[in-house]
């Protein structure tokens, strides 16, 4: 068996998503994601320029072989353009694998480890009471479990805040803008958001939060303890994690749960923190983190440690990310949980997919493959337009984390 083809398909159906198409000579043909958003265009050159004229003409049933091959084979290991490339070619070859076999991915991997996916939703607002609001939407939809976020008086633009009706989607101009941070206006008035959500809506909800990198080491340690009466589900990405040590600090203080990895790539990135036990959930997902074959390393080495996995899945993780994360997770023994952000009725017209959602839990579907497709004619409809993400400044023009 040979692989005759792959493309790159760019395509903007209100946000950007690139997807690789494996096409062999057997007619069976794989997608994968490919989207770093922001820099979808560096991966599409990585792919197209380096990746693709190499995997022409082999086996498409190596995907051991050929992950190794262009990982180790590259010289240049890890990154995040590079793993995001690998992780299309990857999860393009599983998904041929699983049609070949006539089987649903999960099958594949080793069956199904429970019968429905917990996943999260966003709930935010510009104010406390608009918070409120959006946290009673999502309640009303299913969900068993939300991420709350909410503007910080005193701060114009918060992360996490959607401008109006629509999803919050952060890359939304063409060259970075710039938000403004301020550390004590935010640890004040958090603690406050989720006494009032607790109090509005009780003890039987999982409620979530993403900082955002935006703290110090101590910093986060404060705000995980002044949480603590509101037990949450997670505290998110509370300090950038290049230091891994850092976590130790944040953790001899709290026991509030701590989920960390959406920007990693590699298991490299996490080994610290998961072998010390500092972190509670592992969010580096398929696409960002070399696909399916090196995800799942990192969730055995994370199921020794007591340390369960919660995939990121920012509608910037197009609809085969889903799909295949969603295989993955209907698998994995460590499940914790899993970031849902509903993509437009575009997006999901562009990729048609077999998962489905039920009142806060997901399914993957038993179509053979991961079970997300692509309509090229109407991909074709959208051309790409660069968007970045925004970069953020502290009051006195200091460029902060964002
Ligand atoms: O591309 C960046 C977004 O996916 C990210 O800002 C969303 O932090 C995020 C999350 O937890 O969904
Ligand atoms: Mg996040």
């Amino acid at each position: 068996m040979k692989i005759v083809d792959a493309k790159v398909i760019v395509t903007c159906p209100g946000r950007n998503f690139v997807t690789l198409k494996i096409t062999t000579d057997q007619g069976i043909y794989g997608i994968g994601d490919a989207t770093l958003n922001g820099r979808e265009k560096a991966v599409v050159s990585y792919l197209e320029d380096y990746l693709v004229p190499a995997l022409i003409g082999r086996d498409p049933q190596q995907i051991e072989d050929i992950w190794q091959f262009f990982y180790r084979g590259a010289y240049w290991r890890r990154g995040p353009v590079g793993m995001t490339a690998l992780a299309a070619i990857d999860v393009a070859l599983w998904d041929i694998k699983a049609k070949m076999a006539n089987m649903p991915l999960y099958q594949l991997l080793g069956g199904k480890s429970r019968e429905r996916i917990l996943t999260y939703t966003h709930a935010n607002g510009k104010d406390l009471d608009s918070t409120l609001d959006a946290v009673r939407k999502a309640k009303e939809k299913g969900y068993q479990a939300i991420r709350v976020q909410c503007g910080i008086p005193g701060i114009e633009k918060t992360y996490g805040v959607a401008k109006g009706e629509k999803s919050y989607e952060p890359a939304d101009s063409d060259l970075p803008s710039t938000e403004m941070w301020s550390t004590e206006k935010y640890l004040n008035f958090i603690p406050e958001v989720f006494a009032a959500v607790r109090k509005e809506f009780g003890r039987d909800i999982h409620l979530l939060h993403d900082v955002h990198h935006r703290l110090t080491p101590i910093e986060a340690a404060r705000l995980g303890k002044e949480l603590e009466p509101f037990h949450l589900f997670w505290m998110e990405d509370a300090v950038p994690a290049e230091n891994q040590e850092s976590f130790k600090l944040i953790r001899q203080h709290t026991t509030t749960p701590l989920a960390v990895g959406e920007v990693f790539n590699s298991i490299h990135d996490c080994r610290e923190l998961i072998q010390n036990q500092l972190i509670d959930y592992i969010r580096t997902t398929i696409v960002h983190a070399g696909g399916i074959s090196h995800v799942r390393r990192i969730a055995d080495f994370a199921s020794l440690f007591n340390v369960r996995t919660g995939f990121h899945g920012a509608t910037d993780l197009s609809p085969v990310c889903m799909g295949a994360a969603l295989h993955f997770d209907y698998w994995v023994p460590n499940f914790g949980i899993q970031e849902h952000m509903a993509h437009s009725a575009q997006m999901d017209e562009v990729f048609p997919h077999a998962y489905q959602f039920e009142r806060g839990f997901f399914t993957p579907g038993e179509t053979p493959g991961h079970g997300v497709d692509i309509d090229e004619k109407l991909a074709a409809k959208y051309p790409y337009k660069r968007a970045s993400l925004p970069v953020n400044r502290l009051e006195d023009g200091t460029l902060w984390h964002w």
